[in-house]
């Protein structure tokens, strides 16, 4: 008889007929994977594989990587400019000059009319840094509105804030690397195998050749958390309870590290008079975790030779969130865990190049971390442009969340969306579809026509997507990587740097500015003006970057010229924060609970998050048979006890509602949520952002996504079955 190998049939891979391999950065999420794109004979991209060379994944993608080169011909994508006067009726085609004159002249029309910030724009996380920095000039230098904002509000606004309350400046300390030399690993908020799948096989490398505790802070028992050495299944919201109970175990047992605080920081005497308040039998009965528990993390954090922090949306995503970043940096820098290896704060990062936004974009300030409140910063970029420094205001405008609230008071009366799309991704959406129906003028350009905000645009500008294009990404360790064109923008769209330079033409400032056509030439000026900065990439080149597979800034010219690599940390040496002393803050944060909470009317918390095969509103995995099948329809996933009180049967729709709005679900009876909480994935339209709240961090104006309160109900089986096909767009 014949065993094994023998009687198998050899795996045979489909031959593509790839002639060529096109080096590029995924386009995905911010692990910032190496990645080539296969193209056949007729150049079409049939295939991708990691790149073996690179030090983020060494050969390796996950699910999204791997089907990636499906995204540029998928459903939907968008092949001419459209425009129409009213959201009633249907658009109709057009040519580019068409669009975009009428464009420019609904800009100028609105601002001459109701001032110079009455038109808003809305970027992204998800468009190459070259762009960025292009959009941010046309914006800051050319329109001049100052309600400019990217959904990172939506999503890292938390981990800036918090970087720059307690080090004076954005810019994650850490890499992948720390988790070589870590001895203990705090994860808050993150559910790093589904969302960041390479960084998480990084994690778990390491763990293969050094045990170290691993410690999952999250309420939801999340894959992460199953593989856990300690799971702390915290009430929602709380987090910064728990990390003053960590606190105040530390400094009354002895364990912090007053060497470094003494070097390092100021206001230790304030923080540890606050966490006196946070003894861990009080925090217990409001975090919800035992306090024998918060005194063993403690111990763990504090006696470990190296200890970091690791989070992502449990803890930005909250009306704590920049607080929770501060109080993630209060644990470091009180146990000297800043800046060396396997010792640091490391805010994993969202979108492909949300770090890229926040070097470049100007949306919160000025390129490269300048700030619009610092006169010699306005002075310096308006030398640079060669325009007036009176042209830039003088203080940062609205934020995301706070423009469609002006939208809504008549403040704000034209919109532009660039690769964002708030119908689905925002809080509250019945009352965003409101929002977006008063506008005068809303203009959206995407890579597809059928993303659902574009269905209230009076102009619809369609977008080449991430590999139609080139330029440059910064991942979540600071890495710079680098996105080589595999093939033209699809149909006649063009890329967002091109649709920037020819909207700019159509402005006064537009004909003073030089917008260069070549990104390698806007990266050139970028570099320029990186120099002796935080984020200096004045050592980089696309060539050195792509030869490299990355490069962590700090890179300066003198790097170079010493052939060294990219900065792996930052604050490496003592006291050399960005406050004027080099000290970082030690804040401390007194706890007021003003979540909205379950009660009798809506008694479960609503959770909100991601899955692994999905990419947020789905304009690009829904229609990848590959991803989408996983998970095609709207679900809701609920604890099997509280099902059974209810008389509610595994994957049978239900009706959940909150004070906002309803949604129609299938419920998937599971273990992962406890008894009085429901987790439903934000990937789908018309669905949990009808119900969600999305109270506002008072630092970062970030919502607080994952805490609502709901109610659960029973609904007509035929009814939803009919209604979530009907949803079910693709
Ligand atoms: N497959 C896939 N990967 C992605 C994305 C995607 O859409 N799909 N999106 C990317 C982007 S932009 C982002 S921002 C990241 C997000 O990455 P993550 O933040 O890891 O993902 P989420 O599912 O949003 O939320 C993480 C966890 O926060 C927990 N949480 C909820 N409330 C609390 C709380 O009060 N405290 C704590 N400690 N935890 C809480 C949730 O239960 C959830 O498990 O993922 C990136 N990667
Ligand atoms: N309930 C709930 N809501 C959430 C979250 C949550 O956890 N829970 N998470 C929040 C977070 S962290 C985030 S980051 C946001 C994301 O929210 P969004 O930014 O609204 O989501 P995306 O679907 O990524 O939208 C990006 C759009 O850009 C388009 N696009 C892609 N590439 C390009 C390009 O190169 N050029 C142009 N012009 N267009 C392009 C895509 O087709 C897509 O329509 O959602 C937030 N909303
Ligand atoms: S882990 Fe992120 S960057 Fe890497 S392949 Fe997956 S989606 Fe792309
Ligand atoms: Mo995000």
């Amino acid at each position: 008889m014949l065993f094994g190998r023998n009687i198998k049939n050899p795996i045979k891979m489909a031959d593509k007929g790839v002639v060529k391999w096109t080096y590029s950065t995924c386009g995905y999420c911010s692990t910032g994977c190496s990645i080539e794109i296969g193209t056949n004979a007729q150049g079409q991209p049939v295939a991708s594989r990691g790149v073996g060379g690179a030090d983020v994944n060494r050969g390796k993608l996950c699910l999204k990587g791997i089907f990636e080169y499906e995204v540029f011909e998928a459903t939907g994508r968008a092949s001419r400019p459209m425009v129409r006067d009213t959201i009633h009726e249907a658009y109709a085609p057009t040519h580019w000059d068409t669009a975009l004159d009428k464009m420019a002249s609904e800009i100028k029309r609105i601002q001459a009319k109701y001032g110079q910030d009455s038109f808003a724009i809305v970027s992204t996380g998800q468009i190459l840094t070259e762009e960025f920095y292009t959009l941010g000039k046309l914006v800051r230098g050319v329109i001049g509105t100052n309600n400019y904002d990217g959904n990172t509000t939506l999503c890292m606004a938390s981990a800036v804030s918090g970087y720059k309350r307690s080090f004076g400046s954005d810019g994650p300390p850490g890499c992948y690397e720390d988790f070589e030399h870590t001895d203990c690993l705090i994860a808050w908020g993150s559910n790093l195998p589904e969302q960041h799948p390479i960084i998480y096989w990084r994690l778990k490398e390491a763990l293969e050749k050094r045990k170290f505790p691993v410690i999952v802070v999250d309420p939801r028992v999340t894959i992460f958390a199953q593989n856990a050495d300690i799971h702390l299944p915290i009430t929602p919201g709380t987090d910064v309870v728990l990390q003053n109970a960590l606190i105040h175990v530390i400094i009354k047992e002895g364990l912090e590290d007053r060497d470094y605080i003494n070097a390092n920081t100021n206001g230790f005497d304030e923080l540890a008079k606050e966490v006196e308040n946070y003894d861990p039998t009080s925090a217990a009965k409001i975090c919800g975790i035992d306090e024998d528990t918060i005194r063993t993390v403690a111990r763990l954090y504090g006696k470990a030779k190296r200890a970091m922090s690791i989070w992502t949306m449990g803890i930005n995503q909250s009306t704590h969130g920049s607080d929770g970043v501060v109080g993630i940096n209060n644990l470091n820098l009180v146990t000297g865990n800043i800046g060396k290896p396997g010792g640091t704060s490391l805010s994993i990062t969202g979108q492909c190049n949300a770090m890229g936004t926040r070097e470049w974009s100007s949306c919160s300030g000025l390129p490269g971390y300048r700030a619009l409140e610092k006169p010699e910063d306005r002075e310096e970029i308006a030398k640079f442009w060669g325009i007036d420094p009176e042209f830039f205001p003088k203080k940062r405008g609205l934020t995301e969340t706070d423009i469609f609230p002006a939208i809504e008071t008549g403040e704000i009366k034209g919109l532009w969306l660039v690769a964002t799309n708030p119908m689905t991704s925002m809080a509250n959406t019945p009352r965003i579809r409101k929002t977006l129906e008063k506008l005068e003028c809303l203009v959206v350009q995407d890579a597809y026509y059928d993303v659902e905000s574009s269905q209230y645009a009076h102009i619809f500008l369609p977008a080449g997507i991430w590999a139609e294009k080139e330029g440059v990404f910064t991942n979540t360790e600071r890495r710079v990587n680098l996105t080589r064109q595999v093939k033209q923008p699809y149909a006649e769209s063009k890329s967002d740097m091109q649709i920037f330079n020819e909207l700019a033409k159509r402005f006064d400032n537009g004909k003073v500015i030089r917008f260069p056509e070549r990104p390698a030439d806007v990266f050139e000026e970028m570099k320029q003006l990186s120099k002796g900065r935080l984020c200096d990439i004045s050592g980089m080149s696309h060539d050195l970057i792509e030869q490299k597979r990355g490069i962590q800034w700090p890179y300066s010219e003198e790097k170079v010229a010493d052939n060294e690599n990219g900065s792996q940390r930052l604050y490496t040496e003592t006291a050399t924060f960005c406050y004027p002393d080099g000290k970082a803050k030690l804040i401390p944060l007194p706890f007021i609970n003003n979540n909205e909470i379950p009660d009798e009317q809506f008694p479960f918390w609503l959770n909100s998050g991601r899955l692994v095969e999905h990419w947020h509103t789905r304009t690009k995995t829904g229609k990848i048979g590959n991803n989408n099948k996983f998970s095609p329809i709207p679900f809701m996933e609920m604890n099997p006890d509280a099902a059974d009180e209810m008389g509610i049967k595994h994957q049978t729709y239900v009706r959940v509602t909150s004070r906002r709005g309803d949604a129609v679900v299938m419920a998937m009876l599971t273990q992962r949520v406890p008894r009085n909480m429901v987790f439903i994935p934000f990937h789908f339209f018309d669905c949990v952002n009808r119900l969600t709240l999305g109270l506002l961090d008072p630092y970062s104006r970030q919502p607080a996504f994952k805490q609502s309160a709901v109610a659960i109900e029973h609904v007509d089986q035929d009814f939803a079955a009919q209604l979530s096909k009907e949803l079910r767009t693709y």
